[in-house]
């Protein structure tokens, strides 16, 4: 699957969409690379930059990250509500990291190395010292850590930051879901004890299934990672793993880690306990990124861009007296009162874009006192009194949501097949579904898997091992090894 189409390409095809009314030129579930490009580039959500796998947020999808996770009136400012109810304080720490804080923690960055971008002239001359630009910022952060981490009254210590990485990516870049800059929230703590890590591992692994769920109507699935999958500098990795029914393929949404003790024992960041003595502390980290904008086109995008004719007297008393209400209630509202495009136009426009629900008010509606009100999900047209509106509206985007995530939740569970032998695996990889089959939780045999399954579209490997566990018989055998299984483990080719 690639997601290419050339910058003048897409321009030509932006310029004559503009001139013909038209709007994408391939389905969803004819090319779905293609798809996802023109939906990206026309929809106004990214314009392409001059450097590889780099891209540019417009306001439209920049807007769902700032409504989704800072702003979004109805679930208060949710995700940073949500880490600020946890105890974590918002903070911000430089871009730039030294080479030696870089490699404090070697084990780390090791597999890591080749993306780590780094800045090494200024102006005409060559910086004494190369400087990285930060991929994440456990070494930035630590060392601070380490300095205001003292006794047990300055734990637990809980600093969440909004901001972009970087990670010089080599494999084919795509907009949103592996861009080489992103941005993101990355949570760092540090906690006296391994059980209280461990509870807010899984209290923030939870608040994730709730944006994407709740925010972003995907359903997900909350699991542990393999060890061959987790994150390698800390002791256990905790995931969100969504699924794109027309790929075939898992994604993962966003991940908790426990770190256990391993940056403490590099970074030195101990404490004195009750007893005075000297203890290391127990931290996590855990982020969440613009993928998740990806990953909802990729999940709910459609084909639709209708086009049809309507009165085209512009009413424009009444729409910014209906906007007003809305708004006031605490709705997003976008007025479109351009009147050098017809409604059919401007229809096509805010389709490509997905906005969920379209107001129209017409000469007749105005005679009626009524507005016209249209469901993109479903294309369900109804007649709603002026003096209703915004309650039936606030009930008809409740509605909407819920029926996203129920519709998307049933494509993924058809997506998921029970496999007990390698020949239902391979089975049901190739009808590009996710597997849930009995493990023997060996490295080896994960390798051996990755290795079998080596393909065009990529090996498969474990998405997790859901926390949800079904029954596992005694004496039920892996899938691939044949040993006794330890624990059901979900597969999949992934992004
Ligand atoms: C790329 C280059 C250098 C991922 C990298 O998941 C280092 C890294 O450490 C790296 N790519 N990682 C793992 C990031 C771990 C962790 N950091 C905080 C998260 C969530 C937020």
């Amino acid at each position: 699957m690639r997601f290419f189409l050339s910058l003048e390409r897409l321009a030509a095809k932006k310029e004559g969409k503009k001139e013909t009314g038209l709007g994408l030129t391939v389905k969803k579930g004819e090319n779905f690379g293609e798809w996802y490009s023109e939906v990206v580039v026309m929809g106004d959500m990214i314009e392409y930059y001059d450097i590889s796998g780099c891209y540019i947020l417009l306001p439209w999808s920049y807007a769902i990250w700032d409504v989704t996770l800072f702003l979004l009136s109805f679930l208060q400012r949710f995700l940073d509500g949500e880490i600020k109810n946890l105890g974590v304080e918002n903070a911000y720490f430089p871009l730039f990291v030294s080479e030696r804080a870089l490699v404090t923690e070697k084990k780390h960055v090791e597999g890591f190395a080749p993306e780590v971008a780094w800045v090494t002239k200024s102006g005409e001359s060559a910086l004494e010292v190369p400087i990285a630009i930060r991929p994440t910022s456990e070494t930035v952060m630590y060392p601070i850590f380490a300095k205001r981490i003292r006794g047990h009254r300055d734990l637990p210590f809980k600093i969440n930051q909004w901001c972009n990485v970087v990670r010089w990516e080599f494999k084919h870049p795509t907009p949103f879901i592996r861009s080489r800059e992103f941005l993101w929230q990355e949570g760092h703590t540090a906690y006296a004890t391994k059980k209280e890590a461990d509870e807010e591992v899984y209290a923030v692994l939870d608040l994730y299934r709730r944006v994407y769920e709740e925010l972003l109507a995907i359903p997900v699935i909350k699991g542990v990672k393999s060890e061959v999958e987790k994150f390698a500098g800390g002791l256990y990795t905790t995931t969100v793993e969504a699924f794109i029914p027309l790929t075939g393929r898992g994604i993962q949404g966003a991940t908790s880690h426990c770190l256990g003790q391993n940056f403490a024992e590099m970074f030195d960041i101990v404490f004195e306990d009750e007893k005075r003595e000297r203890k290391k502390v127990w931290q996590n980290s855990w982020g969440l990124t613009t993928r998740t904008i990806g990953v909802m086109i990729m999940v709910h995008g459609d084909d639709k861009v209708p086009y049809k004719d309507v009165d085209t007297q512009k009413l424009f008393d009444a729409a910014a007296s209906t906007a007003r209400q809305l708004k006031a209630a605490g709705l997003r509202v976008k007025e479109d009162t351009r009147d050098n495009y017809s409604p059919g136009w401007k229809y096509s426009n805010w389709e490509l874009k997905g906005v969920p629900l379209r107001v129209e008010i017409g000469p007749r509606d105005l005679a009626n006192s009524q507005v016209r009100v249209v469901r993109r999900d479903t294309g369900a047209k109804e007649d709603v009194p002026m003096d209703k509106i915004v309650d039936r509206i606030s009930e008809l985007l409740e509605e909407i949501q819920l029926q996203l995530l129920e519709k998307a939740r049933k494509e993924r569970d058809d997506c998921i097949v029970k496999a007990y032998t390698w020949k239902e695996f391979m089975k049901a990889l190739d009808d590009k579904k996710m597997v849930l089959a009995p493990w023997c939780d060996e490295e080896k045999v994960e390798e051996d898997v990755k290795a079998r399954t080596k393909g065009e579209s990529g090996a498969a490997k474990t998405l997790c091992m859901p926390l949800d566990q079904p029954d596992l018989p005694e004496g039920t055998r892996c899938f691939a090894s044949e040993k006794p299984a330890k624990k059901w483990a979900l597969w999949g080719r992934s992004y």
